[in-house]
């Protein structure tokens, strides 16, 4: 970091959020990245613009009392951060897993205001979720759970205000019980207030396919635009086993890759016929198992604990699915090693600064993930566009507008990389143009 400025509004944000790491990491990537256009606009340091961009303008915690199927009564942390709504209502998902903590929470807020102003739509950045563990939690102890989280997060949210959606250990079953309270307490029908709702009560065709589909789009462009292929007979790894993880392997093998590796947080399976897609998602989203029981079921596969194993997994292209800094410099050396030609976020931040060093200093190009994932909350956005006009719109339409938008994306992070000299850096590019709108709208709201 050179400039003074951008020095002191990071020096400021670390101080003011002690031991935050990860928030610290998605602000240092960021404003880094913005230097030369915060030399060119003297305004923004006027007004403050880094300032407010790096302070969430809201950030709600409470506690989630919930009782367990012995009878227990438990206590959760809950969490909404209401980042910048600068370009439209607040909207990110929300997540319920152990580790979250208010620095998890204000990095993907913080993520997500660039990633919702690179998808064209208007909508500002949030974020919100528990550290409710919901591995092993029977289905009416979600209910519960989720009930209890909304009977305090209803009186912030609003169609117009802030739209939750999902995002780790939050799918179509926790959006529902999470509406089915909302309504309750409201006495209203009031579909746009969250999304990835259930088709048959508002949700769009395509947004649980969404985000994985959006990522090989992406990546597909990449592909084109810099190394002049395709993924026709390309070996994919792809870490997790979620809804980002399963979706991107679909696409990518629908584009004609073979995935040969997929993971969750236990361990890895590898199998170099290509995974039985099928089999996962049995075992991921309907059973709710682990990946380990994989390799029992599919003869000539193996399965691999400790899921860090997977970047030693040959491959042309690897997409990072699972969650932040999953893929460290020791990782990105072994993918270096075995010849990686490609690297795309899908999980939001899941490279490390190091990993991202590593990749670049090898000229291995590099997808980052509010540009390559944002595909999921694009088609969150086209839902909340159904909502208000109360109509649904088919799959093929959703999915040719995904398309679009991820294109869209790819040409806007290309032109802004261009524009401030760093032909082909998408982070830089992704970060400059997610941010131009930002302040521009900021700074014409005084
Ligand atoms: P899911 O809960 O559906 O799946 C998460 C997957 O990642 C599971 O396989 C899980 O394994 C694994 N995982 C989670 N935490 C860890 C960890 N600490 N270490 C190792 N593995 C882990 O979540 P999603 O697929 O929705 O989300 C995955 C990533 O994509 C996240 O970074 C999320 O923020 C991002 N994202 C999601 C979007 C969406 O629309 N859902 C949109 C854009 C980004 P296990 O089963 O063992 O828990
Ligand atoms: O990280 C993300 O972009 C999401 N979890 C999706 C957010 C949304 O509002 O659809």
């Amino acid at each position: 970091m050179k400039n003074s400025y951008v020095q002191r509004v990071y020096a400021e944000a670390v101080a003011r959020n002690p031991g935050e790491s990860e928030f610290h990491q998605a602000l240092r990537e960021v404003l880094e990245s913005l230097e030369s256009i915060i030399e060119q606009h003297p305004e923004y340091e006027r007004e403050g613009i880094l300032e407010r961009f790096v302070e969430p303008e809201r950030m709600i915690t409470f506690q989630v009392p919930w009782t367990d199927d012995s009878g227990k009564l438990r206590v959760n942390r809950g969490f909404r951060v209401q980042f910048n709504s600068a370009i439209g209502p607040y909207k990110g998902g929300l997540r319920f897993h152990p580790t979250v903590n208010a620095s998890v929470m204000k990095f993907l807020g913080f993520e997500q205001t660039l990633k919702n102003s690179l998808t064209t739509l208007p909508m500002g950045g949030g974020k919100g979720g528990s550290d409710f563990d919901p591995h092993g939690r029977s289905d009416g102890e979600i209910k519960r759970f989720c009930q209890s989280f909304m009977t305090e997060l209803y009186r912030h949210i609003g169609p117009n205000t802030d739209v939750p959606a999902g995002d780790i250990g939050v799918g179509a079953r926790e959006v529902g019980y999470l509406f089915g309270q909302y309504k309750r307490i409201v006495g209203a029908f009031e579909g746009g207030v969250l999304t990835g709702k259930g088709i048959p009560y508002g949700g769009s065709l395509a947004r649980t396919e969404a985000t994985g589909y959006g990522i090989c789009y992406y990546t597909s462009e990449m592909l084109r635009a810099l190394l002049n292929t395709d993924f026709v007979g390309k070996t994919v790894v792809i870490s997790g086993s979620g809804n980002v993880a399963i979706f991107a392997a679909e696409k990518a093998m629908a584009l004609g890759a073979r995935v040969v590796a997929m993971s969750d947080s236990n361990g890895y399976v590898y199998d170099p016929e290509g995974i039985k897609l099928d089999v996962v998602k049995e075992l991921k989203l309907k059973k709710r198992a682990r990946i380990r029981e994989y390799a029992p079921a599919v003869p000539g596969s193996e399965y691999h604990e400790g899921c860090k194993g997977i970047w030693g997994v040959k491959c042309d292209i690897a997409l990072p699915c699972a969650t932040q800094n999953e893929l460290d410099g020791e990782g990105a050396e072994k993918l270096l090693a075995n010849g990686v030609k490609l690297v795309c976020e899908g999980a939001n931040m899941p490279c490390t600064p190091e990993a991202v060093e590593t990749f670049r200093k090898a000229g291995i190009p590099f997808g980052p993930a509010k540009a390559a994932n944002a595909g999921g909350v694009s088609v969150s956005g086209l839902e909340m566009s159904q909502n208000s006009q109360r109509l649904s719109w088919s799959f093929e339409e959703v999915d040719a507008r995904l398309q679009g938008i991820m294109k869209g994306i790819f040409a806007a992070c290309m032109a802004a990389a261009e524009e401030v000299g760093k032909p082909g850096d998408l982070v830089v590019g992704a970060n400059v143009a997610g941010f131009k709108k930002v302040a521009e709208a900021m700074l014409a709201q005084g």
